[in-house]
């Protein structure tokens, strides 16, 4: 438990019967830290007790610090809502985290990743609502404000050492969000964009594969991730602006992200989305991680 990002973290801390704001305020500050330094932390949860509402409210006050920074919230992002992903990670409840301008990248876009932790990708489907929705109710109709759906691509880079956390730090981390990058739309009416069943999924760096999977592994239909998000960011506070952007979870596991690669994600009949690395800029703790799960054939 070393590290200038654990400073204000030494005494273990109780959440009993309301954690203070402060606490919350200084695990925020932590991951805060961790994200810009790509730093890994321990786990909150090693010293610090956190409910899952706690954990959301440090996710929020994350996203407020990023926010006084000038960034602006743009969309949500579902996790864990495939057996692939669950079982990867050792944790299996739904969970939401939020998206902003900073992590988007332009589909083609070259991202720098020599900032991250240990960053790994991942396919994804990603829907777009095309009028602003109240998100106080919970069964708010986010299916009836979705005009088009996309591949998408999510790069997840958690704040913690070894990628290893509880749903509380996985929460709090904003749910490991780091970037993401959204293929060409498909209009709602065009084609068959609104069958979303069984379409195979499969990504590729630099041109091998290394994860299939289909888009029914996501909530068994990624059309499920409206009413779960509704849900969700009815619960925790999440607003959804128009035009923007969700992310309904991955279809396979992830990857770890190599330095200069080129990755692409194929959803059959959506297209193809793709984003490459900077070269040489491999991060530290990748490095020193050979071992972490991934799924290349
Ligand atoms: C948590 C984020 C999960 C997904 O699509 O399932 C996620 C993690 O795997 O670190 O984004
Ligand atoms: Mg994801």
């Amino acid at each position: 438990m070393t590290g200038a990002a654990t400073k204000t973290m030494t005494e273990p801390m109780s959440t009993d019967p309301h954690t203070p704001t402060a606490v919350i305020g200084a695990c925020a500050e932590n991951l805060h830290e961790a994200r810009r330094s790509g730093r890994a932390i321990p786990q909150l949860t090693a010293t610090t007790s956190l409910t899952l509402d706690d954990a959301y409210a440090v996710q929020a006050a994350g996203v407020r610090l990023r926010m006084s920074a000038g960034e602006r919230v743009v969309g949500a992002k579902l996790g864990l809502t495939s057996k692939a992903k669950a079982e990867q990670m050792g944790v299996a409840d739904v969970i939401i985290g939020v998206l902003t301008d900073a992590m988007h990248v332009p589909d083609g876009g070259l991202l720098d990743i020599s900032r991250g932790v240990h960053p790994r990708i991942e396919p994804e489907v990603a829907f777009r609502l095309g009028r602003a929705v109240d998100t106080s109710a919970p069964d708010a109709d986010l299916r009836g404000a979705v005009d088009a759906v996309a591949p998408a691509l999510e790069i997840i880079d958690s704040r913690y050492q070894d990628f290893r956390f509880t749903l509380e730090d996985v929460v709090a981390d904003n749910t490991s969000g780091s970037h993401f990058v959204i293929g060409p739309w498909t209009e709602l009416g065009e084609g068959s964009a609104t069958q979303l069943l069984d379409r195979a999924v499969e990504m590729r760096v630099d041109g091998r594969v290394c994860a299939t999977g289909s888009t029914t592994d996501i909530l068994d239909d990624p059309w499920q991730a409206l009413p779960t998000t509704a849900r969700l960011a009815a619960r925790y506070g999440q607003v959804l602006p128009a035009g923007a952007v969700l992310l309904a979870g991955a279809a396979t596991a992830a990857v770890p992200l190599p330095a200069g690669a080129r990755v692409t994600a194929e959803v059959a009949g959506l297209g193809t989305v793709s984003v490459s690395t900077a070269p040489g800029a491999e991060t530290a703790e990748m490095t020193a991680e050979p071992g972490q799960a991934h799924t290349h054939d």
